[in-house]
């Protein structure tokens, strides 16, 4: 696999064009620091200029209708999968992610393009008669340009998430990956830009202050989705009001993962450590909250660290890592901020808290796998998101007990139990205040899995065919057969 530094210009109306301003950004990988791109920023003239090819494309691609662009995105689909090996690795130096990670997140995109294929194939409208003359035709047509905006921690997952269901609804799209991590997106309108008519996708690598806002605001946009921070989100929000077009926001996480007594202990085990270390805990929906009852707390915190210990942390793109390096150093300095906090706060750390400093970890932002114990969940660290791989194990005495601190929270987005016993789990699940629940597993989202939170993590879903109808918008025909004045 080459490794040589890249230049990418920004991908509008079907190829790659200079940006206005002529600046560049390096991108670095994460785990050596080394330059391994060179990117566009973006400024608005380039935003302006990917918003009028979208929005010069978006007749044709409507036109299109549902079989050709089912066509279209299935395509997508296979030469994603032909070229995933190359874009796992790219994904991996551009994000610190382990190889084994992003080769999943490859697959379950190029899975999630023939999802969509299938999906607007299915897709009808409806038909209603009034009476014997009048009657109502219903369907949904896409809104036109669709502005995206991309977090660095699943830099082509969540691309994917939102470009295929946004496509397939027939919009045109302009998306802005995130500074860090541009390159898989990149490389995916390179290997599609034959199969995708022009000015359908288009890229606007950037700042998130210069081209992210503008995005929002331009006034030719007609839908915004956005996954990333709270502060950023409500930004959008506003911006959003100010345009009247609706919004899609998935934001933060604090999720709470519960161990009863009764659990299948292996298994919950391993759920517990990669709730937390998948990603390197930055994961919205990390189970960064672990709930265990009191009678197995001992035991399960001494499994726990045992399990901590195994967890092969290292070179991202070897395939025996489990975890991978924090995205940058302002990253790493928020996690060891919170391991101070939570000292401070009166938790006990029971295994590592540190920057790894060592070689070979020495140029990268490695970090080690971090449990609390010791902890109430009225602590910071217990309810503000860390981004990092830092779980925090809280006992509880009941049914009760676990469901109220669950829920007191200011996010909504994820959690989990683990029990043998399907009544209590269905009952814990339904009390809980999330949007995404898990039995006897952790992580899971194949195609058709609708992901998005409660409360302060956001609204509107992506994963499953939902998303079509946050894509889309309703037009009614009222058809008169009659001769007569009303
Ligand atoms: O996110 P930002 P950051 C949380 C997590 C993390 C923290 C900060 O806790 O530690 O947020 O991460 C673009 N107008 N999550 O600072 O800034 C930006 O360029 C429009 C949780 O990296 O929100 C990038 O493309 N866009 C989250 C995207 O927004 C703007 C994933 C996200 O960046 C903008 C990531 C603006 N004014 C972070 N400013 C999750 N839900 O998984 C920035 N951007």
């Amino acid at each position: 696999m080459k490794d040589e530094i890249s230049t990418f210009d920004l991908f509008i109306d079907g190829q790659f064009i200079k940006p206005a301003a002529q600046q560049y950004i390096q991108v670095k990988n994460p785990a050596n620091g080394e330059v391994i791109a060179t990117v566009a920023s973006g400024t608005e003239a380039d935003v302006d200029a990917a918003v009028a090819a979208a929005k010069r494309a978006k007749q044709s691609w409507k036109q299109l209708g549902a079989a050709g662009r089912s066509d279209i995105l299935f395509r997508i689909g296979e030469c994603i999968l032909e070229n995933e090996a190359r874009l796992a690795h790219i994904e991996t130096i551009d994000s610190g992610k382990p190889i084994v990670e992003t080769l999943e997140d490859i697959r379950a995109i190029a899975d999630q393009f023939k999802y969509f294929a299938g999906v607007i194939r299915s897709e009808s409208g409806t038909y209603t008669k009034q009476d014997g003359e009048h009657m109502t035709l219903i369907s949904r047509e896409p809104y036109g340009v669709v502005g995206q905006i991309i977090p660095w921690n699943f830099p082509f997952l969540l691309a994917g998430w939102k470009l295929a269901p946004a496509l397939a609804a027939g919009n045109c799209v302009v998306i802005k990956p995130a500074e860090l991590t541009p390159l898989s997106l990149l490389e995916l309108a390179d290997l599609t830009k034959g199969i995708l008519p022009p000015g359908v996708l288009n890229i606007v690598t950037g700042r998130g202050s210069v081209v992210g806002e503008h995005l929002v605001q331009h006034p030719d946009v007609q839908k915004i989705a956005f996954t990333g921070s709270t502060a950023v989100g409500k930004r959008i929000s506003k911006s959003a009001a100010d345009s009247v077009i609706p919004l899609s926001m998935e934001l933060g996480g604090k999720s709470a993962n519960i161990i009863f007594p009764d659990a299948p202990m292996a298994k919950a085990i391993e759920g517990a450590t990669m709730g937390i270390l998948y990603g390197q805990g930055q994961v919205c929906n990390a189970g960064s909250r672990l709930f265990v009852h009191q009678s197995i707390y001992d035991e399960t915190v001494a499994a726990l660290v045992a399990h901590f210990k195994k967890v092969k942390v290292g070179d991202p793109l070897d395939e025996a890592t489990r975890m991978g390096t924090l995205i940058s150093e302002a990253q790493l300095e928020v996690v060891s901020n919170y391991v101070e906090t939570g000292i401070a706060e009166g938790a006990k750390l029971a295994y590592g808290g540190k920057r790894m400093l060592e070689a070979p970890f020495d140029k990268g932002y490695y970090f080690e796998p971090t449990l609390f114990t010791h902890v109430t969940n009225e602590m910071r660290i217990a309810q503000e998101e860390i981004f990092g791989p830092v779980l925090v194990v809280i006992p509880f005495d009941s049914d009760e007990d676990v469901i109220k601190m669950a829920n007191d929270s200011e996010y909504g987005l994820a959690g989990a139990c683990w029990t043998r016993d399907i009544y209590k789990g269905l009952k814990i699940a339904a009390a809980i205040e999330t949007g995404l629940f898990w039995i006897n597993e952790y992580h899971l989202a194949p195609s058709g899995t609708p992901f998005g939170g409660f409360k302060k993590s956001g609204y509107g879903r992506d994963n499953d065919k939902s998303a079509l109808e946050a894509y889309s918008q309703i037009k009614t025909i009222y058809i008169s057969l009659s001769d007569t004045p009303v």
